[in-house]
């Protein structure tokens, strides 16, 4: 039992880059009724010790996911595809509206309030996050708060 917890200790050491570094937080998606496209915001926040990117991301509720930027072209803002959003150790990426956002092109079937949406993140070191993001109301700033629904209660 002893020489067990100690093997189990030595590998813990020794595989500390199996624990992921990166943790997604206050993830929500924005789609206009009717708009043909969504946009998905969230933080990604990297207590490691190396660089990383998101270089991809997915979700079947569109027919593509693009990683997008704002760049101000004279005083319009426009948007523009990138290849990559970095996380650098120690630091974090957030993804907000006005700036760097995840693009849901093509939405396969119109997304209301209170859905949620299953997205795939790739990391170039961290492989894949999974992320459940809630479409909150269109000119939501922030993630909605955390259903603690009261909402239950009253619909009976
Ligand atoms: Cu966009």
């Amino acid at each position: 039992m002893k020489k067990f917890l100690l093997t189990a200790a030595a590998l813990a050491f020794a595989f500390p880059a199996l624990a992921a570094d990166l943790e997604v937080s206050g993830a929500f998606l924005r789609a206009p009724p009717k708009a043909a496209n969504g946009a998905g915001f969230l933080t990604i926040t990297n207590s490691g010790k190396q660089d990383d990117k998101l270089i991809a991301a997915s979700a079947s509720v569109s027919k593509a996911v693009e990683l997008h930027t704002h760049i101000k072209d004279g005083e319009i803002m426009r948007m523009r595809k990138v290849d990559s959003i970095a996380v650098p150790a120690g630091g974090k990426a957030e993804l907000k509206p006005g700036g760097d956002h995840v693009m849901f092109i093509d939405l396969t079937a119109p997304l209301k309030e209170g859905d949620k949406v299953t997205l795939t993140l790739t990391f170039e070191k961290a492989g894949d996050v999974k992320v459940e993001m809630p479409v909150a109301s269109v000119g939501a700033m922030t993630a909605p708060m955390a259903p603690m629904d009261h909402s239950q209660h009253m619909k009976h």
